[in-house]
């Protein structure tokens, strides 16, 4: 695959942590906006960790396709030309801040995942033991995402130019608050001067995202080429629906220029995307993990096998509406049974081939905003929530690493060797629910009082029952 002849726009935003998701998601909305408005928003990714999209996308001139996969086999392909370079961090810190200090980039987005922002979940509040953060401190080339943030601001002030807009695109409660806090807290410690420079003049608009985009495998890749008639490397397969909410608020000092016409590609601009956003954390990544982790154990490989076994189809719809619906105030005129509905025709599409295992990762970071904040919200309001306990329960033992069958789960968390130790080294089902919630980075010793008895009890029926009957028990 080439670049075409077209007259390409000039790069405006740079882009960290260039995964599948932004490729589909961000990248689209960015390539319609100036398809349909104009504007040089083209886009610079840069890979935090590993060459190897960088690889892929570069001989084929970082052009791509994004394959919209519809629940009846019929498949859409669009060739896109949005992203201009992609730049690898470890190879070439220098590079990445020379582009991020550029007058021309006035948005600076970010897919990084949960654990990209360094914080401890708990609080919110950047962890200055985070081994990158420790590094960044004493290095003006930095390794982590709010590293890069400061540094590049940084220049930017010492250059006289405004600041870029830092727009985050992670499932994170209050998104933008959160990145505006990792990038004060640590440029405060680097330079007090900047940290008010960067709190006056910069801007740190919260956003709601949501494409499920499952990451590419082999052998899309391979019945792509049979499909099309030619090689993508690199290919994004996605869902049809897409979603971005996102908060109106972008560096004044660059007026009508400061972001691509976002509304005209199909983004909603708001004044508060929070309620957008608890809606989705809670509705669509809530019920995720907690298909994921339970699916896994009950043997599913994929979400869309995991709502056509029954059992569980009962059991998401159940905790939309028993559990999860009245936990938060829906965002003004959402229709929350047509959103579930919608939700369940989303997971049912066959042709998404969405991993069990690849949602289940990463459980530490996202566990807190996805459901342990609705079940504190229920207790609160004196709601039993026996379905998301039993997901808490169904978490504790898949980091326990071993499955229903004995087997090994390969499990992919920042805090995997500490929850597996401290599941081994419990005897019992009591043992293992009370040591790993006294793991503080997850439960607050508030929640972790009002878990132990529901999860206990949910964890003994996991494991004398299997987590199918579990499910099929939950009333
Ligand atoms: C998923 C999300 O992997 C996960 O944890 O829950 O990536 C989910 O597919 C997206 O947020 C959908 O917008």
């Amino acid at each position: 695959m080439r670049r075409s002849e077209v007259e390409q726009p000039g790069p405006g935003i740079v882009h960290l942590g260039l995964g599948a998701f932004f490729r589909a998601f961000g990248a689209i909305y960015v390539d319609d906006a100036v398809r349909i408005s104009g504007g040089d928003w083209g886009i610079i990714g840069v890979s935090l960790q590993s060459p190897a999209t960088r690889d892929r996308l570069a001989q084929q001139d970082f052009v791509y396709t994004v394959v919209t996969q519809g629940p009846d086999g019929g498949e859409i392909f669009r060739k896109t030309e949005i992203v201009q370079d992609v730049l690898v961090a470890p190879e070439s810190p220098e590079a990445v801040l020379t582009w991020m200090a550029d007058p021309a980039i006035r948005i600076v987005t970010l897919t990084v995942t949960e654990k990209g922002y360094c914080h401890d979940p708990a609080t919110g509040n950047l962890n200055f033991g985070h081994p990158d953060i420790v590094h960044d401190l004493g290095n003006p080339l930095p390794k982590s995402a709010p590293g890069f943030l400061v540094r590049a601001l940084q220049r930017r002030r010492d250059a006289g130019r405004p600041p870029f807009t830092v727009l985050t695109c992670d499932n994170l409660p209050e998104n933008g608050r959160l990145v505006r806090r990792a990038v004060l807290d640590l440029a405060g410690r680097i330079d007090p001067a900047l940290a008010g420079w960067i709190a006056a003049e910069g801007r740190f608009p919260a956003t709601m995202v949501d494409r499920i985009t499952p990451a590419t495998k082999p052998e899309d890749i391979d019945r792509l080429a049979q499909k099309i008639g030619y090689r993508d490397e690199a290919p994004v397969m996605c869902e049809p629906f897409r979603q971005w909410v996102v908060e109106d608020d972008f560096v004044p000092a660059y007026g009508t220029h400061a972001r691509p016409d976002l509304a005209a590609a199909g983004a909603e601009m708001v004044a508060d995307v929070t309620p957008y956003e608890n809606m989705k954390l809670r509705m669509l990544n809530g019920t995720h993990s907690s298909l994921a982790y339970l699916g896994y154990l009950a043997g599913h490989e994929t979400i869309a096998e995991t709502v056509a076994d029954p059992v569980f189809a009962a059991f998401v719809k159940r905790l939309w509406r028993q559990e999860i619906m009245p936990s938060f105030t829906p965002p003004e005129g959402v229709d929350l049974e047509a959103y579930a509905d919608a939700l369940f025709e989303r997971y049912s599409n066959p042709a998404i081939r969405h991993r069990t295992w690849q949602i289940a990762m990463d459980g530490s970071q996202k566990l807190p905003q996805r459901i342990l904040g609705t079940i504190s919200d229920n207790l609160d309001a004196g709601r039993a929530c026996p379905g998301l306990m039993l997901a808490v329960a169904g978490w504790m033992r898949y980091v326990g690493g071993i499955d229903e069958k004995g087997q090994p789960i390969e499990v992919k968390d920042p805090l995997a060797a500490q929850l597996r130790a401290l599941s081994d080294a419990a005897q019992t089902a009591d043992e293992k629910v009370a040591a790993l919630l006294g793991c503080r980075d997850v439960f607050s010793a508030r929640l972790a009082l009002d878990l132990v008895g529901p999860v206990t009890s949910a964890y003994e029926t996991l494991a004398a029952q299997g987590a199918r009957k579990a499910v099929g028990g939950v009333r």
